[in-house]
């Protein structure tokens, strides 16, 4: 049986328990507990702090594990990145106090830059030719130029609320995150079949994210305008209608194009336009 370890409590866990339970996995989401098994695949659940888990699959502890892609690049473990799960999405940056003139990398030459992703940082120094002292610290990075501990910063930034909140402006962004699933490298047939039916379960759910689906009647003879305003899966699914001038069109959109496709099939004279929620969308 698979083991999957997850976030226990802080950003990632609540949409990790929910993306699983979408897939049909109930698992707890008690921060209490170290391990569960889930009820609707055979699946153990190890609840770790985020910081731990890439270590846990890499050494077998958990074959797969839910984390965010910033520790999987921090920590350097032996780990496979098998997806990308579309939430907790943030991006590493530099900032500095907003008073500096800043007017590229070469400000950070010799200056002490605090962060919790030293690894990454360091990296990304060294591939730009800059020489700056990185200073780890654990927790509160955003505070070390304000009590004079370091000239500036490399933090998650996600709506930068917290870098202006203090005096910080955000210059260079570094990396992308966002909560990607991992596994171990070379595990045996028995549990990639498992994990291949996991993934499938995590891919219909994120593409049918966000999707609705619209159904709506149409003059016959419009048909071509309407597939020329609607992008759909492949095409749309038309059906007859008893009166044999009219047709009914199915088709799935993004909630992003929702309102502007709805708005040009109204005007080509479709009518009874009805927008449902989409649970699936399995290919
Ligand atoms: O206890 P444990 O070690 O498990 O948790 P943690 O405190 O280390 O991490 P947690 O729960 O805060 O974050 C888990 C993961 O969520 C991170 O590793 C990222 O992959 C992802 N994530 C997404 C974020 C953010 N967005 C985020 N905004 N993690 C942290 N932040 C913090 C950031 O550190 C900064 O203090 O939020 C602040 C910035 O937010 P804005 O919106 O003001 O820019
Ligand atoms: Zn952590």
């Amino acid at each position: 049986m698979l083991t999957i370890a997850i976030q226990n409590k802080g950003r990632l866990n609540e949409d990790t328990v929910s993306l699983m339970l979408d897939a049909g996995i109930s698992a707890s989401a008690s921060h209490r507990k170290l391990i569960s098994d889930a009820k609707g695949f055979p699946l153990h659940v190890l609840y770790l702090r985020d910081d731990d888990i890439p270590q846990a699959v890499a050494m077998g502890v958990a074959d797969i594990g839910i984390v965010g892609l910033n520790e999987v690049l921090e920590k350097e473990q032996d780990v496979e990145v098998l997806m990308k799960l579309g939430f907790g999405a943030c991006r590493l940056s530099l900032a500095v106090p907003k008073e500096v003139d800043y007017q590229g990398l070469k400000w950070f030459e010799g200056k002490r830059v605090a962060t919790s992703y030293p690894v990454i940082l360091r990296k990304f120094f060294a591939d730009n030719g800059i020489n700056a002292q990185v200073h780890q610290i654990a927790g509160s990075v955003e505070v070390a130029p304000a009590v004079g501990m370091a000239d500036a910063i490399f933090d998650i930034v996600s709506s930068g609320g917290t870098l202006i909140q203090n005096g910080l402006r955000e210059e260079e962004t570094v990396t992308f995150s966002e909560a990607v699933l991992i596994s171990t490298p070379n595990l045996d047939d028995d549990k990639n079949r498992e994990i291949e039916k996991l993934k499938f379960r995590f891919q219909s759910i994120l593409e049918s994210r966000g999707m609705k689906y619209v159904l709506f009647n149409l003059p016959k003879n419009k048909i071509d305008e309407a597939v020329a305003i609607l992008p759909g899966m492949k095409s749309p699914t038309i059906l007859p209608l008893a009166n044999p001038e009219w047709v009914s069109l199915h088709v799935v959109l993004h909630e992003d194009i929702l309102w502007e496709k709805i708005e040009q099939l109204k005007n080509i004279g479709a009518t009874d336009i009805l927008v449902l929620a989409l649970e699936n969308v399995i290919r």
